[in-house]
């Protein structure tokens, strides 16, 4: 398919369409929008984020921060980022508020190796780690549990042929490093950190790293929960809102638990929706209405924030 200067939600894009996507887009609103190159992955892609204004030139607002594509084989996640990122610059009036107070920076596909790997061929389909060598026998990092918080402590493998699989030390990833120093860098005026998962239909927050809940659990509960019900309200589609531990299973080194630590008082995975024969693999005719509810529901988390 060759690439036609916007992306829809007929397909899948691949790791390089939505880089030329992102890149045009800046072109197009160089007033509003900002493409920086914040790394490479592992196999040498470019790690892109853009970032999102209302154009009206006020440094140092607040941001929301999001991110993509942890995993390879979870499709529908850089696709429902990628919606987003097509709505806050091309319907940027309608969401004149969320742009207001806050500039969003974005990371469409944080794991661009595998991502590009399951793209391949069938056989290839259900990869999930990254693709750096691990062991003699084994490929890849688990990304989401490779970071330095209580890092490898807990629902992560040591064994380098596990599907999470933490790394022979945390931040081995050079894709999680690129996501560490975004959060950093951020983390000042960083309001709200959102990882975009599939599947299961759940909005979590930390931690996930012991069963334990953060002081603040009820900001992150009615946060999580504008999302969930609002999702609710669209589609019909239920959400579970809560502690990733509680409602899903503990796991150290994860992102999410990582930002809320250096300093974003919000901090979510977001699972979307299974789909397909695999569960990760909702079929094209089904984007568009998952990214759109998908969308939804962050605009209304990112609208409690806002009015918070
Ligand atoms: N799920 C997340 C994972 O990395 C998760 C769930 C996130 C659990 C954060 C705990 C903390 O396993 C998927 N689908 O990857
Ligand atoms: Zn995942």
């Amino acid at each position: 398919y060759p690439y036609q200067g916007k992306l829809g939600t007929e397909r899948y894009y691949s790791h390089a369409e939505i880089n030329q996507f992102i890149e045009d887009l800046a072109k197009q609103n160089p007033t509003r929008v900002e493409v920086k190159t914040v790394g490479k992955s592992f196999e040498g892609r470019w790690l892109k984020t853009i970032r999102i204004t209302n154009g009206d030139g006020r440094a140092n607002k607040n941001v929301i921060l999001v991110d993509g594509g942890f995993h390879a084989r979870e499709w529908i996640s850089p696709a429902a980022v990628v919606y987003g990122i097509n709505e806050l610059v091309n319907n940027y009036e309608a969401h004149a508020q969320l742009l207001q107070d806050y500039d969003w920076v974005i990371l469409p596909v944080v794991n661009a190796d595998g991502y590009e790997y399951t793209q391949i061929s069938p056989d290839t389909r259900m990869w999930r780690k990254t693709r750096q060598p691990s062991s003699a026998d084994c490929i890849g990092i688990d990304p989401n549990r490779n970071f330095d918080f209580h890092w490898n402590e807990t629902g992560a493998s040591s064994d380098p042929c596990s599907q999470t699989y933490a790394g022979p030390k945390a931040f081995s990833e050079p894709e999680a490093i690129v996501v560490r120093d975004l959060i950093h860098s951020l983390a000042d005026r960083g309001k709200m950190y959102l990882t975009v998962h599939s599947y299961g239909n759940y909005i979590l927050y930390p931690w996930g790293y012991i069963d334990l809940l953060p002081d603040t659990w009820e900001d992150l509960d009615e946060v999580g929960r504008a999302g969930g019900d609002a999702i609710k309200a669209a589609t019909g589609t239920i959400y579970q809102v809560g502690c990733s531990t509680q409602l899903m299973y503990p796991a150290a080194g994860a992102s999410d638990d990582y930002a809320f630590n250096a300093g974003f008082p919000i901090s979510f995975t977001m699972e979307l929706p299974a789909g397909g024969d695999n569960n990760f693999d909702p079929p094209p005719a089904d984007i568009d209405r998952l990214v759109k509810e998908t969308w939804v529901g962050i605009v209304a988390m990112a609208q409690k924030v806002v009015e918070k």
